[in-house]
């Protein structure tokens, strides 16, 4: 049987380009949707990855030399509604998988401009594709990254997208109830709703993988190739906790635990995103089937990764300080935690369990380029509060334009 065809939105992005090589070095027909508005981000907030990342042509020309493999590339923004159709119907996916949104909490925080830039971003671009899939090809399967954020930490056991709940003497199975701690979670609890509502009155076929944190950077594809590397963002705007850690010790930075570090949240290796999206194009939804699966591994509070960073970087020889900076966010710090994960795992996931070789691995990878750090980018500079932080109080007042203050709150 021929293998799928599959479109990545999102693919020159962290998740979306590991995707996109383990999927076609496993013979799956693979084509990237991306508008780089990413790097366009990075650019305008002065930020850069670790790692040095090629372009997405030089890194789509290396792929095809050393897997003789061609990966279809599309440039534009899904918001473009005209771009967006033409794209599916030249490509023709069996599955889109929908990496392709701003996908950072601070940078949602950052002022009202980011916060409906962030929101117009996600929500139209995935409602444009919900529109597109139905009208044009309409037993596509869409596979929409979620995320865990959007239950947030509510003091009862978090299920798999559905609870079932009882009332007054009546049962009925409800979409879990959502708690997101930013205007970028919200995001995509407005996303969920929106493609339940498809799934509901047009039949559409969904998976939303409600996915944790990612940590990692190598894939069986992209590690031994400077031109193939991944991204890894340790900025205190799009680099999230654990990634940042290893690179904090690598340089010999406090780990910058915020408040108490009670906060817990479910994590997976990068490695495991690959497997787990795989893993739901082989398995597609049904006609009208709106599927939710909770896309973690291991759950773990901020303070307990920040103690094994510490240990794993003793064994190196590497002083590791933890400090447990004042909060930026606005979260509960100490909070009951207990979320599903069973049904990648009734699929077939065989998760990487975060171990101490894996904290190795980062922590070298993140000595080999720890050159490249720029300290200033490693403290948090936003604020949920919407106040500015210490460093920004001589600037212009909330009522002025925003726009031009924004590389001062990222130093
Ligand atoms: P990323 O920023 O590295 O990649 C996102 C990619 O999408 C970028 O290349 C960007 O240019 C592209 N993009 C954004 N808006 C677009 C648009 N309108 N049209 C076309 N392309 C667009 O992010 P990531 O870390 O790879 O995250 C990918 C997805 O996974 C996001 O939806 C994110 O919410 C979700 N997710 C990420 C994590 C994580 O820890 N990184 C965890 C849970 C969920
Ligand atoms: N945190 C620290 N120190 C840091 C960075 C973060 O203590 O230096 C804390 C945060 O306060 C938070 C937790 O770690 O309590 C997670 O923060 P994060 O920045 O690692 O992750 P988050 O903002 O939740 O967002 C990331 C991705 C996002 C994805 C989400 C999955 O950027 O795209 O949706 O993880 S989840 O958290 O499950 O919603």
């Amino acid at each position: 049987m021929s293998k799928k065809r599959v479109l990545v939105i999102g693919g020159d992005g962290y998740c979306g380009w590991a995707t996109a090589l383990h999927l076609s070095a496993r013979g799956y027909e693979t084509a990237i949707l991306d508008n780089l508005i990413r790097r366009h981000w990075d650019n305008q907030l002065q930020i850069e990855t670790l790692t040095p990342i090629a372009s997405i042509q030089k890194r789509l020309e290396r792929w095809k030399e050393t897997s003789g493999k061609s990966i279809e590339l599309y440039l534009g923004d899904i918001n473009d509604y005209p771009f967006l159709s033409e794209a599916l119907l030249d490509f023709k996916p069996d599955a889109v998988v929908h990496f392709g949104e701003q996908r950072s909490a601070p940078f949602s925080m950052i002022n009202r401009e980011r916060a409906v830039e962030t929101q117009v971003n996600n929500v139209v671009g995935n409602l444009n594709l919900i529109y597109a899939i139905r009208d044009l090809m309409p037993d596509c399967h869409l596979i929409k990254l979620g995320t865990m954020g959007e239950y947030g930490t509510p003091n009862i056991d978090i299920e798999e997208g559905y609870l079932e709940v009882e009332h007054n003497g009546r049962k009925d199975r409800m979409l879990y109830p959502k708690q997101p701690g930013s205007m970028y979670h919200l995001s995509k609890v407005h996303d969920s709703n929106n493609i339940y509502f498809a799934t509901r009155i047009w039949k559409l076929r969904a998976t939303d993988l409600n996915q944790g944190v990612v940590y990692g950077v190598i894939t069986d594809e992209t590690a031994d190739d400077e031109l193939l590397i991944n991204r890894l963002d340790y900025d205190g705007v799009f680099g999230t906790a654990l990634n940042r850690f290893c690179i904090q010790a690598a340089v010999g930075h406090p780990l910058t635990v915020y408040g108490s570090g009670g906060q817990t949240r479910g994590f997976l290796d990068i490695r495991d995103t690959v497997r787990c999206i795989e893993i739901a194009v082989n398995n597609p939804a049904d006609r009208g089937e709106f599927r939710v699966f909770n896309q973690f591994t291991e759950q773990f509070s901020v303070g307990q990764l920040a103690k094994m960073v510490q240990q794993a970087g003793a064994k190196m020889g590497l002083n590791v300080e933890i400090q447990n900076v004042p909060n930026p966010r606005i979260e509960k710090e100490e909070h009951y935690y207990n979320a599903k994960n069973t049904a990648l795992i009734d699929l077939g996931l065989e998760p990487h369990y975060l171990s101490d070789s894996l904290l190795d691995s980062l922590l070298n990878f993140a000595v080999r380029y720890k050159e490249r750090v720029d300290m200033n980018l490693i403290p948090p500079h936003v604020l949920w509060s919407g106040k500015k932080s210490v460093e920004n109080q001589s600037d212009t007042s909330p009522t002025e334009p925003q726009k031009s203050q924004e590389p001062a709150l990222v130093k």
